[in-house]
């Protein structure tokens, strides 16, 4: 039997008029924390043992069972343990140079340099809501710095821990004090955003997005599923890039989708985790968002620096909410501290003072740019060398989705036996979906994928 949680006990005391919705913001999150984790449980607590004079006997966690490894980072962990030296890592998406190896950008090593030299810098605790020179300056890159809701000071933008903890942030905070808590998300999409908006006390629904059939996008499907959906819901748009299928709307599209979304007041949310690797430049791969902070209208965007700047380690990242007046802004921030605090009280210092003095400075910002596009064009020249090595090689299908794909990943279209094929025979690491991290390819790595493809097609069909 599930253990059944009660409402627990509010400890909010000023805030008196509105803790029923917050007790059961809370409620609903723990039951969801059961449910999400008593389906991964297969043997029932009764084995737990809690008498006083046992403590030489089992541990009180002895009933715990083991958790599945993470469908994403959990190819990273297998990969490790391989041997061979043949393996390849087409996992989780993060930059590799040619030579395979991870890249720190030499603007970031630039700035870091700056930043230890200034010994007026101390290790302080940030505010609440982070560094304010980070927020505004991440609020200029998405939205644009000439932008309306940011000249009319009706963004708050708030630190947080990189993409992940931005989703989840803002996730929290509309499951607290916005009046409808379901939130589409594409089919398929990130395999986390279902759990971060599930424990984040939202309810998760899908809408159509990608057609394997045709392998591109199933814009019919999106239209009839986002039409349908209550007035008011909260729909996750990728800002570009979308993970994992690499489809992303024409701008036309986007046009039709904004429309149709002011016009039922869905609420945007955009996850932005690949800013600049989608076409090369920040401020194409920003038009989706700014599009709809250009019509007056409200939305909430999470920024991720871990691919753009590579800092993955480094957790940095930031949510905006665009809202109608500053005074909304204002009252929303003090709201997002409420969030924020209790979580983990406030942001770190470093990589948001990195991911500052870059876009504060016009060099370092000017040659950021550059090997941002560095980054990308390597991707886009990976998927042009998979492609003609696989044509060259007579490789049955049609591959051509590999170079109309955008950003980091190719969704292949292999199957979860043919990926299991390969990571057995040929020690490719990916995701069980057919995803492929592009930028974990390189001109080395072309043939033996080559290979490994071949074989899975050709055997396993
Ligand atoms: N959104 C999307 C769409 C996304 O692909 C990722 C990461 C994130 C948010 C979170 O990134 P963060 O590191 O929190 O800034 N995706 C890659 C890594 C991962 O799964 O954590 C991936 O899909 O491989």
């Amino acid at each position: 039997m599930s253990p059944q949680f009660t409402s627990p006990p509010n400890s909010d005391a000023h805030s008196s008029s509105s803790t029923s919705s917050i007790s059961s913001a809370s409620d609903r999150r723990l039951n969801a924390l059961v449910r999400h984790l008593a389906a991964e449980e297969s043997s029932p607590m009764d084995s737990l043992s809690a008498s006083p004079t046992a403590a030489r006997a089992d541990s009180v966690f002895a009933h715990v069972v083991q958790g599945p490894e993470d469908p994403i980072l959990g190819v990273t962990v297998a990969y490790n343990k391989d041997q061979s030296p043949n393996k390849v890592n087409l996992g989780v998406g993060a930059y590799r140079t040619e030579e395979g190896k991870p890249l720190v950008l030499n603007v970031v090593r630039k700035a870091e340099q700056k930043l230890v030299n200034d010994m007026s810098r101390v290790k302080e605790y940030l505010p609440i809501v982070g560094l304010a020179e980070f927020n505004k300056l991440s609020a200029r890159l998405i939205l644009g710095s000439d932008s309306p809701p940011v000249q009319e000071n009706r963004v708050t933008t708030v630190q947080c821990l990189s993409g992940t903890g931005s989703l989840r942030v803002g996730g929290e905070f509309l499951a607290r004090h916005y009046h409808e808590r379901t939130i589409y998300i594409p089919t398929p999409t990130w395999g986390n955003h279902t759990k971060v908006f599930t424990l984040a006390g939202l309810s998760v629904k899908n809408y159509r997005y990608y057609d394997p059939a045709t392998r591109g996008l199933n814009f019919q499907g999106l239209l009839e599923d986002l039409g349908s959906a209550p007035a008011g819901a909260v729909v996750l748009l990728h800002a570009c890039a979308h993970n994992p299928t690499g489809v992303d709307p024409t701008l036309e599209q986007w046009e039709q989708i904004r429309q149709l979304m002011r016009s039922r007041a869905l609420l945007p949310f955009f996850d932005s985790a690949y800013q600049g690797f989608a076409s090369g430049s920040l401020d194409a791969d920003a038009q989706s968002v700014r599009r709809f902070a250009a019509d007056g209208g409200e939305l909430l965007v999470a920024q991720s620096y871990a691919k753009n700047m590579g800092l993955y380690g480094e957790r940095v990242g930031a949510l905006s909410i665009v809202l109608k007046t500053s005074e909304v802004a204002t009252k929303v921030e003090s709201q997002l501290k409420l969030v924020i605090r209790p979580m983990y009280s406030n942001p770190p210092i470093h990589g948001a003072s990195i991911v500052a003095t870059i876009l504060k400075d016009r060099d370092l910002f000017n040659e950021w740019t550059i090997e941002l596009k560095a980054m990308a064009d390597r991707i886009i020249s990976m998927r042009h060398q998979l492609f003609d090595s696989l044509r060259a090689k007579g490789t049955p299908g049609d591959w051509s989705h590999i170079i109309k794909q955008i950003g980091m990943f190719t969704f292949t279209g292999l199957n979860p036996e043919q990926v299991a094929f390969m990571t057995k025979e040929y020690h490719i690491y990916m995701t069980s979906d057919g995803r492929i991290s592009m930028a974990g390819l390189s001109s080395r790595t072309v043939p033996h994928l080559t290979e490994a493809i071949h074989a899975a097609v050709t055997r396993l069909a």
